[in-house]
Protein backbone atom coordinates (compact mmCIF):
# COMPACT_ATOMS: atom_id res chain seq x y z
CA UNK A 1 0.00 0.00 0.00
CA UNK A 2 2.08 2.76 0.95
CA UNK A 3 5.32 1.73 -1.26
CA UNK A 4 2.56 1.79 -4.03
CA UNK A 5 1.51 5.67 -2.97
CA UNK A 6 4.97 6.77 -2.73
CA UNK A 7 5.81 5.57 -6.39
CA UNK A 8 2.77 7.11 -7.41
CA UNK A 9 3.91 10.06 -5.38
CA UNK A 10 7.09 10.10 -7.06
CA UNK A 11 5.30 9.70 -10.67
CA UNK A 12 3.25 12.70 -10.24
CA UNK A 13 6.29 14.52 -8.84
CA UNK A 14 8.06 13.79 -11.97
CA UNK A 15 5.19 14.52 -14.06
CA UNK A 16 5.05 18.14 -12.22
CA UNK A 17 8.23 19.16 -12.69
CA UNK A 18 8.33 18.57 -16.85
CA UNK A 19 4.86 20.63 -16.63
CA UNK A 20 6.60 23.04 -14.54
CA UNK A 21 9.55 23.40 -16.80
CA UNK A 22 6.93 23.77 -19.96
CA UNK A 23 5.59 26.45 -18.58
CA UNK A 24 8.70 27.87 -17.58
CA UNK A 25 9.90 27.26 -21.49
CA UNK A 26 6.19 28.83 -22.49
CA UNK A 27 4.46 26.04 -23.43
CA UNK A 28 1.59 25.63 -20.81
CA UNK A 29 -0.95 27.59 -19.89
CA UNK A 30 -1.45 28.92 -16.10
CA UNK A 31 -4.78 31.06 -16.11
CA UNK A 32 -5.63 32.42 -12.93
CA UNK A 33 -2.10 31.04 -11.33
CA UNK A 34 0.58 33.92 -10.56
CA UNK A 35 3.90 33.64 -11.77
CA UNK A 36 4.90 34.09 -8.75
CA UNK A 37 3.13 31.37 -7.60
CA UNK A 38 4.49 29.12 -10.41
CA UNK A 39 8.10 30.20 -9.75
CA UNK A 40 8.09 29.26 -6.01
CA UNK A 41 6.58 25.74 -7.28
CA UNK A 42 9.60 25.26 -9.36
CA UNK A 43 12.52 26.30 -7.09
CA UNK A 44 10.55 23.74 -4.26
CA UNK A 45 10.25 20.98 -7.35
CA UNK A 46 13.46 21.41 -8.65
CA UNK A 47 15.14 21.43 -5.46
CA UNK A 48 13.58 18.02 -4.11
CA UNK A 49 14.44 16.10 -7.62
CA UNK A 50 17.43 17.46 -9.08
CA UNK A 51 19.28 14.33 -8.55
CA UNK A 52 16.56 11.45 -7.56
CA UNK A 53 14.80 9.57 -5.24
CA UNK A 54 17.90 8.64 -3.34
CA UNK A 55 18.84 12.02 -2.50
CA UNK A 56 16.63 12.95 0.98
CA UNK A 57 14.33 15.62 0.02
CA UNK A 58 15.81 18.37 2.40
CA UNK A 59 16.48 20.89 -0.04
CA UNK A 60 12.88 21.17 -0.30
CA UNK A 61 11.63 24.23 0.44
CA UNK A 62 15.17 25.70 1.37
CA UNK A 63 17.63 28.18 0.11
CA UNK A 64 19.17 26.39 -2.22
CA UNK A 65 17.73 24.59 -5.91
CA UNK A 66 20.67 22.08 -6.84
CA UNK A 67 21.31 18.84 -5.23
CA UNK A 68 23.68 18.93 -1.60
CA UNK A 69 24.79 15.59 -1.09
CA UNK A 70 26.49 15.40 2.07
CA UNK A 71 29.56 13.84 0.58
CA UNK A 72 30.52 16.84 -1.58
CA UNK A 73 28.46 19.91 0.70
CA UNK A 74 28.45 20.87 4.69
CA UNK A 75 25.14 22.99 4.87
CA UNK A 76 25.51 25.92 6.82
CA UNK A 77 21.95 27.77 6.84
CA UNK A 78 20.98 29.24 3.97
CA UNK A 79 24.20 28.57 2.40
CA UNK A 80 26.32 25.68 1.30
CA UNK A 81 29.75 24.97 1.41
CA UNK A 82 32.55 22.69 -0.63
CA UNK A 83 33.95 20.09 0.88
CA UNK A 84 37.83 20.03 0.33
CA UNK A 85 38.31 16.00 -0.34
CA UNK A 86 35.44 16.13 -3.14
CA UNK A 87 37.59 18.80 -5.07
CA UNK A 88 40.68 15.87 -5.26
CA UNK A 89 40.72 15.42 -8.82
CA UNK A 90 38.30 17.66 -10.33
CA UNK A 91 40.42 19.23 -12.49
CA UNK A 92 41.36 23.53 -12.14
CA UNK A 93 37.38 24.32 -12.76
CA UNK A 94 35.17 23.29 -9.99
CA UNK A 95 32.10 21.83 -11.42
CA UNK A 96 28.83 23.66 -11.11
CA UNK A 97 27.58 21.08 -9.26
CA UNK A 98 29.85 20.86 -6.25
CA UNK A 99 30.65 24.37 -6.19
CA UNK A 100 29.81 26.91 -3.02
CA UNK A 101 26.63 28.72 -2.60
CA UNK A 102 26.74 31.64 -0.31
CA UNK A 103 22.49 33.00 0.10
CA UNK A 104 21.57 35.87 2.16
CA UNK A 105 17.94 34.29 1.43
CA UNK A 106 16.96 32.25 -1.14
CA UNK A 107 17.54 31.20 -4.67
CA UNK A 108 14.94 33.05 -7.22
CA UNK A 109 14.35 31.19 -10.32
CA UNK A 110 13.98 33.30 -13.33
CA UNK A 111 13.09 33.29 -16.50
CA UNK A 112 15.69 34.41 -18.82
CA UNK A 113 13.03 35.47 -21.26
CA UNK A 114 11.57 38.46 -19.47
CA UNK A 115 14.58 39.46 -17.50
CA UNK A 116 15.27 43.06 -17.71
CA UNK A 117 18.77 44.63 -16.44
CA UNK A 118 18.19 48.10 -15.93
CA UNK A 119 21.06 51.11 -15.58
CA UNK A 120 19.58 54.21 -14.08
CA UNK A 121 21.05 56.84 -12.25
CA UNK A 122 22.91 60.41 -12.06
CA UNK A 123 26.12 59.08 -13.97
CA UNK A 124 24.34 58.22 -17.20
CA UNK A 125 24.31 60.88 -20.24
CA UNK A 126 20.62 61.43 -20.02
CA UNK A 127 18.65 64.85 -20.68
CA UNK A 128 19.50 66.55 -16.96
CA UNK A 129 16.83 66.17 -15.13
CA UNK A 130 14.93 62.98 -16.66
CA UNK A 131 14.95 59.65 -15.36
CA UNK A 132 15.67 57.65 -18.71
CA UNK A 133 16.59 53.67 -17.32
CA UNK A 134 18.39 52.03 -20.19
CA UNK A 135 16.94 48.52 -20.59
CA UNK A 136 18.84 45.02 -22.08
CA UNK A 137 17.37 41.82 -22.26
CA UNK A 138 19.16 38.43 -21.73
CA UNK A 139 19.23 38.56 -26.80
CA UNK A 140 20.68 41.87 -26.46
CA UNK A 141 23.59 40.66 -24.33
CA UNK A 142 24.41 37.48 -25.91
CA UNK A 143 24.56 38.89 -29.27
CA UNK A 144 27.14 41.43 -27.73
CA UNK A 145 30.72 40.53 -27.94
CA UNK A 146 31.86 37.92 -25.73
CA UNK A 147 34.84 37.25 -23.40
CA UNK A 148 34.89 34.63 -21.25
CA UNK A 149 37.53 33.82 -18.30
CA UNK A 150 38.89 31.61 -15.26
CA UNK A 151 38.29 33.71 -12.05
CA UNK A 152 37.41 32.37 -8.54
CA UNK A 153 34.60 33.42 -6.37
CA UNK A 154 35.04 33.62 -2.73
CA UNK A 155 33.43 34.43 0.07
CA UNK A 156 35.01 37.15 2.27
CA UNK A 157 34.48 34.73 5.22
CA UNK A 158 35.82 31.95 4.07
CA UNK A 159 38.47 30.71 6.75
CA UNK A 160 36.57 32.34 9.15
CA UNK A 161 36.20 29.84 11.98
CA UNK A 162 39.61 29.37 11.93
CA UNK A 163 39.59 33.03 13.91
CA UNK A 164 38.12 30.92 16.55
CA UNK A 165 39.99 27.35 16.29
CA UNK A 166 43.62 28.70 16.07
CA UNK A 167 43.46 31.79 17.21
CA UNK A 168 40.60 31.94 20.17
CA UNK A 169 38.81 35.23 18.58
CA UNK A 170 35.10 35.59 19.09
CA UNK A 171 33.40 36.51 15.36
CA UNK A 172 30.12 36.91 13.82
CA UNK A 173 28.74 35.27 10.62
CA UNK A 174 28.97 31.98 9.10
CA UNK A 175 31.03 29.30 10.30
CA UNK A 176 32.70 28.32 6.97
CA UNK A 177 35.97 26.23 6.89
CA UNK A 178 37.73 27.25 3.52
CA UNK A 179 35.66 25.52 1.23
CA UNK A 180 33.45 28.97 0.35
CA UNK A 181 35.67 29.36 -2.93
CA UNK A 182 35.17 28.24 -6.19
CA UNK A 183 36.83 28.85 -9.71
CA UNK A 184 34.74 28.56 -13.23
CA UNK A 185 35.32 29.78 -16.51
CA UNK A 186 32.91 32.43 -16.99
CA UNK A 187 31.41 33.78 -20.22
CA UNK A 188 29.47 37.12 -20.28
CA UNK A 189 29.87 40.39 -21.67
CA UNK A 190 32.46 43.17 -20.48
CA UNK A 191 30.27 45.67 -18.04
CA UNK A 192 32.45 48.49 -19.53
CA UNK A 193 30.65 48.00 -22.95
CA UNK A 194 27.14 47.41 -21.08
CA UNK A 195 28.37 50.90 -19.38
CA UNK A 196 29.08 52.29 -22.45
CA UNK A 197 26.57 51.69 -24.39
CA UNK A 198 23.90 52.67 -21.41
CA UNK A 199 25.75 56.28 -22.10
CA UNK A 200 28.14 56.41 -19.46
CA UNK A 201 28.95 60.12 -18.40
CA UNK A 202 32.30 61.05 -17.51
CA UNK A 203 30.79 62.24 -14.03
CA UNK A 204 29.91 58.95 -12.94
CA UNK A 205 31.88 57.21 -10.06
CA UNK A 206 30.10 54.32 -8.63
CA UNK A 207 28.41 51.43 -9.99
CA UNK A 208 25.51 50.01 -8.08
CA UNK A 209 24.31 45.97 -9.08
CA UNK A 210 21.47 45.08 -6.99
CA UNK A 211 20.20 41.36 -6.80
CA UNK A 212 16.48 40.17 -7.97
CA UNK A 213 16.45 38.04 -4.63
CA UNK A 214 14.42 38.66 -1.55
CA UNK A 215 15.04 41.56 0.49
CA UNK A 216 17.64 40.30 3.21
CA UNK A 217 16.23 40.83 6.95
CA UNK A 218 18.80 41.43 9.85
CA UNK A 219 17.97 41.91 13.30
CA UNK A 220 14.46 42.49 11.99
CA UNK A 221 14.99 45.71 10.17
CA UNK A 222 14.94 44.96 5.97
CA UNK A 223 18.26 46.05 4.63
CA UNK A 224 16.82 46.09 0.95
CA UNK A 225 17.85 44.13 -2.17
CA UNK A 226 21.41 42.89 -1.85
CA UNK A 227 23.55 45.34 -3.60
CA UNK A 228 27.15 47.04 -3.37
CA UNK A 229 29.14 49.95 -4.91
CA UNK A 230 31.29 49.58 -7.32
CA UNK A 231 33.97 52.11 -8.23
CA UNK A 232 33.60 52.83 -11.89
CA UNK A 233 37.33 52.17 -11.89
CA UNK A 234 36.80 48.44 -11.09
CA UNK A 235 33.86 48.33 -13.32
CA UNK A 236 35.61 49.01 -16.38
CA UNK A 237 38.82 47.37 -15.50
CA UNK A 238 37.70 43.18 -15.80
CA UNK A 239 34.02 43.11 -14.15
CA UNK A 240 31.41 40.98 -16.37
CA UNK A 241 28.42 40.46 -16.79
CA UNK A 242 28.01 36.66 -17.00
CA UNK A 243 25.81 34.21 -18.63
CA UNK A 244 27.41 31.00 -18.47
CA UNK A 245 29.48 28.65 -15.60
CA UNK A 246 32.03 26.05 -17.17
CA UNK A 247 30.27 25.97 -20.60
CA UNK A 248 26.76 25.76 -19.19
CA UNK A 249 23.85 28.22 -18.62
CA UNK A 250 24.28 30.09 -15.73
CA UNK A 251 23.11 27.73 -13.29
CA UNK A 252 19.87 28.88 -10.79
CA UNK A 253 21.66 29.33 -7.37
CA UNK A 254 24.88 31.17 -8.95
CA UNK A 255 23.24 33.67 -10.50
CA UNK A 256 20.69 32.83 -13.41
CA UNK A 257 20.10 34.48 -16.08
CA UNK A 258 22.99 37.12 -15.51
CA UNK A 259 25.41 37.77 -12.40
CA UNK A 260 28.17 40.03 -11.63
CA UNK A 261 31.47 38.65 -11.75
CA UNK A 262 34.35 40.76 -10.11
CA UNK A 263 37.56 39.35 -10.39
CA UNK A 264 39.82 39.17 -7.40
CA UNK A 265 37.44 40.49 -5.02
CA UNK A 266 35.50 39.65 -1.90
CA UNK A 267 32.27 37.50 -2.93
CA UNK A 268 29.89 40.17 -2.25
CA UNK A 269 30.88 42.12 -5.15
CA UNK A 270 30.25 39.63 -7.70
CA UNK A 271 26.04 40.20 -7.23
CA UNK A 272 23.94 37.19 -8.58
CA UNK A 273 20.37 37.52 -10.16
CA UNK A 274 21.63 41.11 -11.22
CA UNK A 275 18.28 43.02 -11.95
CA UNK A 276 19.75 46.54 -11.72
CA UNK A 277 22.43 48.86 -11.66
CA UNK A 278 22.86 52.20 -10.87
CA UNK A 279 25.50 54.16 -11.94
CA UNK A 280 26.25 57.53 -9.93
CA UNK A 281 27.63 60.43 -9.97
CA UNK A 282 27.94 60.59 -6.37
CA UNK A 283 29.30 58.11 -4.61
CA UNK A 284 27.26 55.36 -3.12
CA UNK A 285 26.70 53.53 0.46
CA UNK A 286 25.15 50.57 1.16
CA UNK A 287 24.70 48.15 4.39
CA UNK A 288 26.97 46.08 2.22
CA UNK A 289 30.05 48.82 2.01
CA UNK A 290 29.52 50.32 5.81
CA UNK A 291 28.31 48.05 8.43
CA UNK A 292 29.60 44.36 6.53
CA UNK A 293 32.49 44.15 4.30
CA UNK A 294 34.53 46.77 6.24
CA UNK A 295 37.32 46.04 8.96
CA UNK A 296 36.27 46.31 12.89
CA UNK A 297 38.08 45.80 15.91
CA UNK A 298 40.99 46.78 18.28
CA UNK A 299 43.72 46.97 15.41
CA UNK A 300 42.01 48.66 12.88
CA UNK A 301 40.52 52.40 12.39
CA UNK A 302 37.68 53.74 14.88
CA UNK A 303 34.54 53.28 13.08
CA UNK A 304 35.83 50.75 10.76
CA UNK A 305 38.53 50.00 7.46
CA UNK A 306 37.26 51.55 4.06
CA UNK A 307 35.60 48.68 2.03
CA UNK A 308 37.13 45.52 2.11
CA UNK A 309 38.31 44.57 -2.05
CA UNK A 310 40.74 41.85 -2.86
CA UNK A 311 40.71 38.82 -1.36
CA UNK A 312 43.35 37.40 1.03
CA UNK A 313 45.67 34.75 0.18
CA UNK A 314 45.32 31.35 1.52
CA UNK A 315 45.77 27.42 0.58
CA UNK A 316 44.26 24.27 1.12
CA UNK A 317 44.70 20.71 0.81
CA UNK A 318 41.94 18.78 -0.57
CA UNK A 319 41.39 16.06 2.46
CA UNK A 320 38.78 16.15 5.02
CA UNK A 321 39.39 17.01 8.37
CA UNK A 322 41.68 14.05 10.63
CA UNK A 323 42.21 12.14 7.67
CA UNK A 324 43.72 9.32 8.24
CA UNK A 325 47.13 7.79 6.70
CA UNK A 326 49.04 4.44 7.46
CA UNK A 327 52.86 5.12 8.69
CA UNK A 328 55.49 3.60 5.85
CA UNK A 329 53.02 3.98 3.20
CA UNK A 330 53.88 6.40 0.46
CA UNK A 331 51.65 9.52 -0.16
CA UNK A 332 51.00 12.69 -2.80
CA UNK A 333 49.50 14.96 -0.86
CA UNK A 334 47.37 17.82 -2.76
CA UNK A 335 45.80 21.31 -2.75
CA UNK A 336 45.51 25.03 -3.87
CA UNK A 337 46.45 28.46 -3.24
CA UNK A 338 45.17 31.33 -4.35
CA UNK A 339 45.28 35.09 -3.67
CA UNK A 340 43.22 38.02 -4.52
CA UNK A 341 46.73 40.14 -5.16
CA UNK A 342 48.20 38.54 -7.93
CA UNK A 343 49.49 34.87 -9.14
CA UNK A 344 50.80 32.57 -6.59
CA UNK A 345 54.79 32.26 -6.55
CA UNK A 346 55.44 29.35 -4.48
CA UNK A 347 53.62 26.91 -1.89
CA UNK A 348 55.45 25.45 0.92
CA UNK A 349 54.79 22.13 2.57
CA UNK A 350 55.16 20.75 5.98
CA UNK A 351 53.99 17.31 7.26
CA UNK A 352 55.30 17.55 11.28
CA UNK A 353 53.40 20.53 12.28
CA UNK A 354 55.34 23.16 11.08
CA UNK A 355 58.85 21.98 12.09
CA UNK A 356 60.02 21.60 8.49
CA UNK A 357 58.83 22.54 5.19
CA UNK A 358 59.32 21.65 1.58
CA UNK A 359 58.43 23.13 -1.29
CA UNK A 360 55.39 21.78 -3.04
CA UNK A 361 55.22 21.41 -7.12
CA UNK A 362 53.27 23.57 -8.72
CA UNK A 363 50.67 22.09 -11.17
CA UNK A 364 49.06 25.04 -12.54
CA UNK A 365 50.84 27.66 -14.22
CA UNK A 366 50.23 30.69 -11.47
CA UNK A 367 47.81 33.35 -12.91
CA UNK A 368 46.24 36.13 -11.31
CA UNK A 369 42.41 35.87 -10.42
CA UNK A 370 42.34 32.03 -10.36
CA UNK A 371 44.28 29.47 -8.04
CA UNK A 372 46.87 26.91 -8.50
CA UNK A 373 47.08 23.36 -7.51
CA UNK A 374 50.17 21.64 -6.27
CA UNK A 375 51.25 18.14 -4.43
CA UNK A 376 53.95 17.24 -2.21
CA UNK A 377 55.10 13.39 -1.87
CA UNK A 378 54.41 12.23 2.07
CA UNK A 379 55.95 9.29 3.89
CA UNK A 380 54.31 9.05 7.17
CA UNK A 381 56.38 7.95 10.12
CA UNK A 382 55.37 7.21 13.40
CA UNK A 383 51.43 6.45 14.23
CA UNK A 384 50.17 9.65 15.97
CA UNK A 385 48.23 12.69 15.24
CA UNK A 386 49.87 15.48 13.65
CA UNK A 387 48.69 18.94 11.21
CA UNK A 388 49.71 19.20 7.89
CA UNK A 389 50.67 23.17 6.63
CA UNK A 390 50.57 24.77 3.50
CA UNK A 391 52.12 28.43 2.93
CA UNK A 392 51.92 30.18 0.11
CA UNK A 393 53.52 33.38 -1.48
CA UNK A 394 52.25 35.63 -3.96
CA UNK A 395 53.71 37.56 -6.61
CA UNK A 396 52.92 40.55 -4.91
CA UNK A 397 54.99 39.78 -2.45
CA UNK A 398 52.52 38.33 0.42
CA UNK A 399 53.15 35.74 2.28
CA UNK A 400 50.46 33.87 4.44
CA UNK A 401 51.14 34.37 8.05
CA UNK A 402 50.98 32.31 10.98
CA UNK A 403 48.38 34.11 12.93
CA UNK A 404 46.01 36.72 11.01
CA UNK A 405 44.85 40.28 12.12
CA UNK A 406 41.41 39.56 13.63
CA UNK A 407 38.09 41.54 13.24
CA UNK A 408 34.50 41.35 14.44
CA UNK A 409 33.53 39.69 11.67
CA UNK A 410 35.74 37.50 10.84
CA UNK A 411 36.86 38.55 7.01
CA UNK A 412 39.87 37.97 5.41
CA UNK A 413 41.27 35.30 7.37
CA UNK A 414 44.92 34.50 5.63
CA UNK A 415 46.96 32.64 8.14
CA UNK A 416 48.45 29.00 7.53
CA UNK A 417 45.95 26.33 8.74
CA UNK A 418 46.88 23.39 10.59
CA UNK A 419 45.05 20.74 8.89
CA UNK A 420 44.73 17.96 11.41
CA UNK A 421 45.58 14.01 10.17
CA UNK A 422 46.33 10.77 12.06
CA UNK A 423 48.67 8.49 11.28
CA UNK A 424 47.87 4.78 11.94
N1 LIG B 1 21.89 38.89 -5.30
C1 LIG B 1 22.80 38.31 -4.51
N2 LIG B 1 24.08 38.29 -4.92
C2 LIG B 1 25.03 37.70 -4.15
C3 LIG B 1 24.71 37.15 -2.88
C4 LIG B 1 23.33 37.16 -2.50
O1 LIG B 1 22.95 36.64 -1.44
N3 LIG B 1 22.42 37.75 -3.34
N4 LIG B 1 25.71 36.66 -2.09
C5 LIG B 1 27.05 37.21 -2.35
C6 LIG B 1 28.11 36.56 -1.60
S1 LIG B 1 28.30 37.07 0.00
C7 LIG B 1 28.97 35.67 -2.19
S2 LIG B 1 30.28 35.05 -1.32
C8 LIG B 1 28.77 35.22 -3.59
C9 LIG B 1 28.62 33.71 -3.66
O2 LIG B 1 28.45 33.26 -4.97
P1 LIG B 1 27.96 31.77 -5.27
O3 LIG B 1 26.75 31.50 -4.43
O4 LIG B 1 27.70 31.69 -6.73
O5 LIG B 1 29.09 30.85 -4.86
O6 LIG B 1 27.62 35.79 -4.19
C10 LIG B 1 27.39 37.14 -3.82
N5 LIG B 1 26.30 37.68 -4.61
MO1 LIG C 1 30.26 36.19 0.79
Amino acid sequence: MSSSASAGHRHEADYDRRRLRQWLAGDARADGVSRRRLLTLLAATAAGTAIGSTRPAHAVGGSIVKALPPEWFIERGTNAETRWEALRGTGHHTPNELFFVRNHTSTPVLAADDWRLRLWGSGLRGTPGEDRPVEFGYDDLRAMPSVTRTAFVECAGNGRSYYTAQQGETVTGTTWTLGAIGVARWRGVRLADVLRRAGLSPHAVDVQPRGLDAEYVSGGESLGRVRRPLPLSKALDDVLLAYEMNGERLPYDHGHPVRVLVPSWVGIASIKWVGDIEVSAQPLFSPWNTTFYRLFGPSHPDGGSAPITRQAIKSAFELSGGATFSAGRRYVLSGRSWSGAGAVARVDVSTDGGANWRPARLHDRPRAGTWTRWSADWLPGAPGATHLLARATDRAGRTQPDVSVPNTQGYLFDAVVRHPVNVV
